[in-house]
């Protein structure tokens, strides 16, 4: 715990534009070819792309990009596979790559292309995937050679083979979704260092909800798959961290599959954290083992307080009127709340913000992550807001949740904009940290590197206009 304190704290005390900070960009090192002796030997590089281009790079940011770790897992033996995360690390463009795979959300889509562009003009051949190239494939081929639609296992191993034989598609797809069973282990080893959490495994994917704001039923499909139990087990005892993290939306959503993954990790005496619901504290059983297993720490989608937004949103199983007794139960068993909360609804006024903080007050939440609605690409509300004429911007850079990209009904895009700015800052001031901290001392050296964190974000607020 210690050593995620020194990572955090370091976070805070080098800021973007000290000389340590750009001491320590590293370029991206060649890797050796490997004596292979199957086709063509291939040196691919795959890259989690930056939302913006900064001057300055931070040491730290929160999690990995998984999806590259499995992707170099699915990689058939043989070929050399880097990854570069440009959130913290430049990119080598003049490096020998034959294949270039570049991740996208909405968020960092411009950051891919720009990425992408960059290696085309060099004569490299670069695929793009993940959730945007998905939601608007024709948008992604603009600026790659092919675009890989959908969750990659099984299409990944198609584009090494084609590029192999200079074959390359434009598209790859596939109609079903992947079965979880039998997953390789992520390469996790091919990280390198500045991440808070850089431990972290998927059991889930999927989801029965159709949340109108969230891509996850749409990309991921309306049913949960979920790894086998002892695949999960294997992968997480192998790994040696003590503290580790499971990237679900949903780790409870199956509470049958929860409760035996929760058992099985008990004797690995291991801390995490991840996603779950409220609801979930109904569940005594449910909520013990998530304890005895060593959930410390819950993300939790409440979304709002205001019952009609929950309605609209199709999220009307989120029990508004239980959440404090719920939240208490949380506590009671020493998992710490991470609450989400989202802005904008169209049954939202400017009443909204202190509604919310007075709620976060009363219930004790441990930490507040405060978000603008964002109609993204795929969503009900995208195609609400569109049909409506109430998008005014379409830089993706913008759809990160911290930006107002739209007309909200209720109040003016500026009152919304200002109003999430505000939460942040009011909930991450110093007294409130420090307050809150003494609340969790067991987790002192988790909870407070990371709320220095949002102190830091609370201090650099956005604006709807910034370019
Ligand atoms: C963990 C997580 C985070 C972490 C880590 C993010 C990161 N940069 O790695 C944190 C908490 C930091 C985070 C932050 C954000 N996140 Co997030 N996050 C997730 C979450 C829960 C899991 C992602 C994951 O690791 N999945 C596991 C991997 C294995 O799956 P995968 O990424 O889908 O990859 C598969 C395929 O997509 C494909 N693939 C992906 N990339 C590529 C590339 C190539 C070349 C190929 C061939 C294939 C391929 O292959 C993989 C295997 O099948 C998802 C929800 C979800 N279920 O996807 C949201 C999600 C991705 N996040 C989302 C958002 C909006 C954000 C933020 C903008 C939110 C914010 N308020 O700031 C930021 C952006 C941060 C950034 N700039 O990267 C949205 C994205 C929606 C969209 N349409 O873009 C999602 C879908 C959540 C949601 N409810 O809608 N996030
Ligand atoms: S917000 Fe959560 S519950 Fe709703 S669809 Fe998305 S992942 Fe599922």
């Amino acid at each position: 715990m210690s050593i995620v304190l020194f990572v955090g704290l370091l976070y805070y005390i080098i800021p973007f534009g000290t000389g340590i900070n750009s001491f320590l960009h590293r370029k991206v090192r060649r890797a050796p070819h490997e004596n292979y002796k199957g086709g063509l030997l291939l040196n691919i590089l795959l890259v989690a792309p930056e939302t913006k281009k900064h001057r300055k790079k931070p040491l730290f940011v929160p999690f990995p990009q998984a999806s590259l770790t499995l992707l170099a897992a699915l990689t058939p033996p043989g070929h050399t596979v880097q990854i570069v995360d440009e959130r913290i690390r430049e990119i080598d463009y003049d490096g020998p790559y034959d294949l270039v795979g570049i991740t996208a959300m909405t968020a960092t889509a411009f950051g891919a292309y720009a990425v992408a562009d960059e290696f085309r003009k060099r004569g490299k051949k670069v695929v793009l995937g993940g959730i945007h190239p998905t939601a608007i494939p024709d948008e992604a081929l603009r600026h790659a050679d092919s675009v890989v639609i959908g969750e990659a296992e099984g299409l990944w191993e198609k584009v090494i083979e084609d590029t192999e034989r200079g074959t390359l598609q434009p598209f790859y797809r596939r109609e079903d979704l992947p079965s979880l069973d039998g997953l390789p282990h992520s390469r996790l080893d091919l990280l390198g260092r500045g991440y808070l959490l850089k431990n972290v495994f998927q059991t889930t994917r999927g989801c029965p909800h159709g949340c109108g704001f969230c891509s996850v039923s749409v990309f991921n499909g309306r049913k949960y798959r979920h790894r086998p139990v002892e695949d999960v087990v294997a992968e997480v005892r192998e790994n040696r961290s003590r503290f580790v993290g499971f990237l679900d939306d949903n780790i409870v959503g199956n509470p049958h599959y929860a409760k035996e993954l929760f058992r099985a990790l008990i004797p690995l005496r291991k801390k995490w954290v991840s996603q779950g619901t409220v609801k979930m504290a109904q569940d005594e059983d449910l909520i013990d083992l998530a304890q005895k297993s060593g959930c410390i720490s819950l993300f939790v989608g409440f979304e709002s307080v205001n019952e009609k937004n929950l309605n609209e949103m199709h999220k009307s199983f989120n029990p508004v009127e239980k959440y404090r007794q719920l939240i208490g139960n949380f506590h009671r068993h020493r998992i710490m709340i991470v609450g989400s909360f989202v802005f904008g609804f169209d049954d939202d006024d400017p009443s909204v913000f202190p509604d919310t903080m007075k709620f976060i007050e009363e219930t004790k939440i441990d930490f507040g992550m405060f978000n603008i609605l964002t109609p993204l690409p795929g969503t009900e509300v995208f195609e609400k807001f569109k049909n409506e004429n109430r998008i005014f911007s379409y830089d993706w850079s913008h759809y990160d949740f911290t930006h107002v990209v739209y007309h909200p009904a209720k109040m003016t895009a500026e009152e919304l904009q200002r109003g999430n700015n505000e939460m942040y800052r009011k909930f991450y001031t110093m007294p409130n940290i420090l307050k809150r901290t003494l609340r969790n001392w067991r987790y002192t050296g988790y909870y407070f590197p990371s709320s220095l964190y949002y102190n830091w974000v609370s201090r650099h607020p956005h604006s709807i206009d910034e370019k």
